[in-house]
Parts: structure tokens; sequence; C-alpha cells
């Protein structure tokens, strides 16, 4: 080792100290609290403080920087997040580089926004050039029908219905067959709600998908569920599957936990969030914008 790198290691260890795993503890419980109160569930802060003593346990931080502690677990936190929230995509380039039709199966609990979801992909489609025909698998709840039916006549669009309390299965076929023979190149699929611990409907959607095989299922989430929304995000994966996740209602949620709850407990990406009730209220989810403002909070 030359003389001037030996200086500078011996500078480095004087400057510097180990970081202790009481001391990341602190801190930690503290960023920990805060993300709990932004409704962030409870097991991924867990997880997300035991990784990063992990990681930095040992590590050595400047002597004289009394905020360098904190500094490297934020920066070991964003990372983290941004880790957990993956990378999503893009449904316009999905819809014009896959195979025709391309249909999306959208599925979630009764009242999060799914319909008007449907509606502002189907909007975004038109947009983009895509032909549209829309589906109503949801037969079970009065009204569903004419509330779907109602966009389709604002957008201009086909649509697929039957009577209530027939098989959604064979809506979901028909719209797909349609597609086919009149070369309409994407399908949307709305399915009924109900609790995600009904049984019933679980077999249903996975007898829908099992029909449809949709391009991608997207699990649709009201951003204002809070704690719940990690076990929608968990049943329905365990019990149907899904590509993708959708978060509704992201206007009404000032603390906007749910998105990493969701994408921590099924490892699928947040790709669009609902900003509104207007169609143009739709927005590709951005990780590194999300995780600046959750954290700019603390
Ligand atoms: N503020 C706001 N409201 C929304 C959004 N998405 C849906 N909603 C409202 O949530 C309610 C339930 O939506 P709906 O699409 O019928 O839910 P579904 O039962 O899952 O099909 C309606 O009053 C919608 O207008 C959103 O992104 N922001
Ligand atoms: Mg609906």
């Amino acid at each position: 080792m030359k003389i001037s790198e030996l200086f500078k290691s011996l500078v480095e260890t004087i400057s510097t100290r180990p970081l202790g795993r009481r001391e990341l503890e602190k801190v930690l419980d503290e960023y920990g609290l805060k993300l709990i109160t932004c409704d962030v569930a409870l097991p991924f802060v867990e997880e997300l403080k035991n990784r990063i003593i992990e990681t930095l346990e040992g590590q050595r931080t400047p002597l004289f920087d009394k905020n360098a502690v904190k500094k490297v677990v934020e920066r070991e936190i964003e990372k983290f997040l941004l880790e957990t929230l993956g990378n999503g995509f893009d449904l316009i380039e999905e819809a014009k580089n896959s195979p025709k039709p391309f249909k999306l199966l959208f599925i979630g609990v009764n009242g999060v926004g799914k319909t008007t979801t449907i509606a502002k992909v189907a909007y975004m489609f038109k947009k983009a050039g895509l032909s549209v025909i829309l589906a109503c698998s949801d037969t079970f709840r009065a009204g569903a029908v004419e509330q779907l039916s109602q966009h389709a006549k604002s957008l201009g669009l086909p649509i697929i219905t039957k009577a209530y309390g027939s098989d959604p299965a064979s809506v979901g076929f028909e719209a797909v067959s349609y597609a086919l023979s009149k070369g309409v190149e994407t399908v949307l699929i709305d399915t009924a709600g109900r609790m995600h611990t009904d049984i019933n409907l679980m077999d249903e959607l996975k007898k829908i998908k099992r029909v449809v095989e949709p391009s991608y299922t997207i699990l649709v989430v009201d951003a204002l569920t809070g704690n719940d929304a990690w076990n929608q995000a968990s049943d329905f994966q365990s019990h149907v599957g899904y590509d993708a996740i959708i978060l509704a209602k992201f206007d009404a949620d000032e603390k906007g936990g749910a998105a990493l709850s969701v994408s921590y407990v099924s490892k699928k990406p947040v790709i669009y969030v609902g900003t509104g009730q207007k169609y143009s209220d739709l927005e590709r989810f951005n990780p590194e914008k999300y995780v600046k403002n959750l954290l700019s909070g603390f």
C-alpha cells in the first residue's frame, strides 16, 4: 500500500465508526411508525426494518455528522420501497404489441372502482386509436349492466351483456368471439365484486379466466381501503391470480400506503392510479414520485 493510501485509510478509521444495531433500530422504529400511520401494512414494515438492519449493521458511518445515520437509513428505505414497487408496464403499449384481441379481465371487491376504471381504460385505449368492446360479466348485481351500458353509450363502444343471473363466463366468451369476428382489438371484461372471502365468487372468477384466457388479469383496489388492501391483494392472488394492480381513488387518499402493501404481498406492480371520477382521471403509477412524496412527509 502506498503511503498516501495508508494515510487515507487511517483518516477514515479515525473519522468513522461502525453502525450498531441498537441505534439503527431506534431510527427505523421512527420511520416504521410513520409508515404504519400511512396505512402501510405491519408485516411489510417489520421486514423492511429487518432487511435494513441486516444491510447496514457494521457499516462505517462518519463520526462527526449527526445526521449520517438518518441519511443512510433513509436512502436504504427508499431503495427497499422502490424494489418492492417493482416495474409496471404501459397498457397501451401492451395492447398494441400483443396478439389480438388483447383481453383484460378486471377483478376486485365490490365498490372499489372496477367499472369506473374499465370505462377509463376504454377511454384511454380509444384515444390511442385502439378499438374496444366491453363485456359485463357482472351478472350478479342489479344495476351492473345499466352502469356499464351507460359508459358504453357515452364512449360510443359496443358492449356484450346478458340477463341478471346468467353465466358470467359466457358473457366474456361472447365478447371475445365478437372481437375475433369483427376485428375489435381490445376486450375489457367487468366482473362481480361481493366479498373477497366469498368462495363462490372466486370459483366464478377462475372459470371466467379459464374460458376467456385474458392477456392480463388486473386487480382493482380502493386506495382508501387501508389495511384491508393487504388481505384483498393476498386473497385474490391465492384464489384467482392476477398480473398487475390498479389503485382507484388515489386522489382521495392522503396516506397512500396501500400501494406498498399490495405490491409487497402479491409481488405484482401497481400500473395505474385512478385520480378522480372523470374518464381522463387515470394515470400511470410513478414509483419514484410516489416514494418521494411518501418520504417527504417524514
Ligand atoms: N374519487 C374517485 N372516485 C372513484 C374513482 N374510481 C371510482 N370511483 C367511485 O367509486 C364508486 C364505486 O365505483 P364502481 O366503479 O362502481 O366500483 P365497482 O363496484 O368496483 O365496479 C363510484 O362512485 C365511483 O365514481 C377514483 O379514482 N377516484
Ligand atoms: Mg362494478
